[in-house]
């Protein structure tokens, strides 16, 4: 394949922007290469400036369930355009998605809008916080919720530690109140609440961690979750950016029978477009200005286009009663194939349409086994697919996502390729 477009484009960007992108993860830096500048998408295909077609399995990095451009989608956002872009005062379009996303994920009995997964989850926290009268929250190494201050630690010198920055910039008064636990591992937060219980404001995981690359939660995890903030009136926070609509139209919630307190949700809820979103409880949420003294705000909150965008891709999702059914079966053929061609040398994790493949020996259970992975092989394995058209996730540390576009076709082009590997 030639990307000398691509190349050209990438070195002028970097004059002008950081690493010339807009999101760290898109330059590429974990699998050493140069970025592919996308020219434009449809379906289950990306086109790159340089003409090259690829098999899409990042799909925006997850809201791209329907396939690039779907024409109901697309036609919702034109229609909506016509109205005009943003005014900046209440829509219908507003209601009618927080409606939407009431009757798919009833726990979420008030919702506020935003633009992003960082920003419903930053106010998510607040207000629990606010709820609660307490500061402390606990998160897990190697779940991502957003770039917020506070959220943006590792664990300190002990487990049982207060956390310190994982970035610069990050003063450390900002994380003090930030706890670090492990995933799937119960000890690690009941020690935590031993030692900080009257001061834990809530626990936020990914209900399926996928920023380590997807990790199942172990039996019974999600439920002492719910149990011991239960015990400790402490919150459960979801955050459900990536497997909200992804798991089901209940999402990991629905999936595993747990009632979260409140949910973060973006990607699906916007189609393509900008849109968060934080819920829960009534008597929680209505701590949230205007009605309660928790401010927050935003001047693109419910945007009229990107609010039409979703709604018709939540509409579209609750129409179709195999698009879960579907795109976990294709996944599952793409798992088979991995599997086949790698058999012990890889730890394949598959929950419906959301997989990883990690290049260990390990079963991957928590951050640290998924550290375990050779990311040298997942950068040879990367590369060997995007020169035969199959277009990852640019880091091991990712999930791979599948939309309702990708054909059998697809799929079994997809698998041949990888059968054949002779990349690791
Ligand atoms: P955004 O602010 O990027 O919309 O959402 C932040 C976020 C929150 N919670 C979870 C569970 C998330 O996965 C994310 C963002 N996901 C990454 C992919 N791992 C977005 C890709 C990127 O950072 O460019």
């Amino acid at each position: 394949m030639n990307w000398d477009k691509s190349d050209q484009l990438y070195e002028k960007s970097k004059k002008y922007i950081p690493g010339g992108v807009n999101s760290p993860v898109r330059a590429f830096q974990a699998v050493g290469r140069s970025p592919v500048f996308i020219e434009r998408a449809k379906g289950s295909k990306l086109y790159d400036v340089d003409g090259n077609e690829y098999i899409d399995y990042v799909c925006s990095w997850g809201p791209c369930i329907l396939g690039h451009g779907h024409i109901g989608v697309i036609d919702a956002v034109k229609k909506a355009c016509d109205n005009g872009l943003t005014f900046g005062a209440p829509t219908e379009n507003e209601y009618i998605l927080a409606n939407l996303i009431h009757e798919l994920m009833p726990s979420m009995e008030l919702t506020r809008l935003v633009s992003s997964g960082t920003e419903a989850v930053m106010s998510a926290i607040r207000v629990a916080r606010g709820y609660t009268n307490r500061d402390m929250i606990i998160k897990f190494r190697g779940c991502y919720h957003g770039h917020s201050d506070g959220l943006l630690v590792k664990a300190g010198s002990g487990a049982l530690t207060q956390s310190v920055p994982d970035s610069k910039g990050v003063p450390y008064d900002y994380t003090k109140n930030t706890l670090v636990a492990d995933y799937n591992d119960v000890k690690s937060v009941e020690d935590l609440f031993e030692r900080y219980a009257d001061k834990i404001a809530a626990i936020i995981v990914e209900p399926v961690a996928a920023n380590m690359g997807v990790v199942l939660p172990e039996e019974g995890f999600l439920q002492f979750l719910r149990d011991i903030t239960t015990k400790h009136d402490s919150l459960l926070i979801f955050d459900e950016v990536i497997t909200g609509f992804r798991l089901g139209l209940g999402g990991a919630q629905e999936y595993y029978g747990i009632t979260p307190d409140l949910t973060t949700l973006g990607k699906v809820i916007g189609g393509g477009m900008p849109v968060g979103a934080y819920g829960g409880r009534k008597e929680i949420m209505e701590m949230v200005a205007p009605i309660g003294p928790v401010y927050q705000a935003g001047t693109l909150s419910g945007n009229p286009i990107a609010t039409a965008a979703g709604i018709e891709t939540l509409k579209t999702l609750k129409n179709t009663p195999d698009v879960y059914t579907r795109i976990e079966f294709q996944t599952n053929k793409l798992a088979s194939a991995i599997k086949d061609r790698f058999e012990n040398q890889v730890c394949v994790n598959r929950i419906g349409s959301l997989m990883s493949t990690f290049f260990t020996t390990k079963k991957v259970i928590d951050f640290d086994s998924a550290l375990t992975s050779d990311t040298n092989k997942y950068t040879n394995y990367f590369g060997y697919l995007l020169e035969k058209g199959i277009y990852l996730a640019p880091s091991q540390y990712e999930a791979m996502f599948i939309s309702y576009a990708h054909s059998e076709e697809d799929i079994e082009k997809t698998c041949e390729i990888i059968r054949n590997c002779t990349c690791v």
